[in-house]
């Protein structure tokens, strides 16, 4: 009997992105067992196989076309994207979805007791990354020469150590900077982890499954933040109620019985919803109000 071919998804093996990769692919309906080095995931129900790898290498494995699919911040496949088009290269591999976590930003600090005055202030200064291409690009885009100092890491302290004058590292929420007396002053890349893929074709049975997991994906993203919302609304108020549903189209509206003054409003809610939301309903006449957690989704 043949064996069908089974996908390549590279992800993190150990790092921000691990975690929530591997949950987002339980949650796909991955069932999966790790091989005993660690470096593989066997998909028991699909024919998928996850290989764990640094992030770094994730865009070349998908360029070498060793793996069809991969998960990596935006920053690390803009970086890389850039390296092989100055080197002449295609890069081969598309963004297919953002996903909705990895959030950061590759932003531009400088010592927090010194002025700043626009990019145009960068011109003939140092600035240290270990996002060169980005930074050069940010840099050629404004008409700036800088001087762009590479680093493989420990960027927060190269200003202290006198390798340049400002860096251009990734932030979330700030306290690195801070801890080094750095001052956040421009953003250059807003970064998320994404989903990419090859360009080139696959094999028909592989594809049908690459299909199916990234609708799965859509899927669950779109649960994370959704809601079901039913409750009782007087029909006058209905226009007012629906506009207050965050992220709903079409609401269902179902009689009740024994009244025709109220009727009921069943919605899905794209976006979370707060207290204030259901106060607003309230408010707006809407009564019985209960929001239940979404399971599954398929758009
Ligand atoms: O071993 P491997 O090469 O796989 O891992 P890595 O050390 O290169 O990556 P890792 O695990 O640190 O980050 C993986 C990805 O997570 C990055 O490529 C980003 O897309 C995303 N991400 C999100 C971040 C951060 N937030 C982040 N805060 N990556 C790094 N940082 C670092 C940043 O470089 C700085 O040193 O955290 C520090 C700043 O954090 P705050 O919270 O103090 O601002
Ligand atoms: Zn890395």
């Amino acid at each position: 009997m043949d064996t069908p071919p089974r996908l390549k998804l590279a992800i993190q093996k150990s790092g921000r992105l691990t975690d929530n990769s591997l949950d987002l692919l339980v949650r796909c309906g991955l069932k999966y067992s790790r091989a005993k080095d660690q470096l593989l995931c066997f998909g028991e129900n699909m024919p998928l196989d996850v290989l764990l790898v640094r992030d770094d290498d994730i865009p070349d494995l998908v360029q070498e076309d060793v793996c069809e699919l991969g998960i990596v911040g935006l920053n690390v496949v803009e970086e890389k994207r850039l390296g092989f088009r100055a080197r002449g290269v295609e890069p081969l591999f598309e963004q297919v979805m953002t996903l909705d976590y990895g959030r950061c930003r590759l932003s531009v600090a400088l010592p927090e007791d010194q002025r700043y005055d626009g990019p145009a202030s960068l011109a003939g200064r140092r600035i240290a990354t270990t996002y060169p291409n980005i930074l050069a690009r940010w840099l050629a885009d404004r008409g700036v020469a800088a001087q762009v100092v590479t680093l493989s890491g420990a960027v927060e302290i190269a200003p202290r150590l006198g390798r340049a004058d400002l860096i251009c590292d990734l932030v979330s929420t700030g306290s690195t900077l801070a801890a080094n007396h750095l001052r956040e002053v421009e953003t250059v890349l807003e970064s998320q982890a994404v989903l990419i893929r090859t360009p080139v074709p696959v094999a028909e049975e592989k594809r049908e499954w690459m299909d199916r997991l990234v609708k799965r994906m859509d899927g669950v993203q779109q649960v994370r933040e959704s809601k079901y919302i039913m409750l009782h609304a007087p029909r006058e108020a209905l226009p007012l109620i629906a506009s207050l549903l965050p992220g709903s189209e079409h609401p269902t509206i179902v009689p009740l019985e024994g009244t025709t003054e109220k009727v009921a409003v069943h919605a899905v809610c794209r976006e979370n919803v707060f207290w204030e939301t259901l106060e607003s309903l309230k408010a707006a006449g809407a009564s019985a109000i209960l929001v239940l957690p979404v399971e599954k989704m398929l758009p």
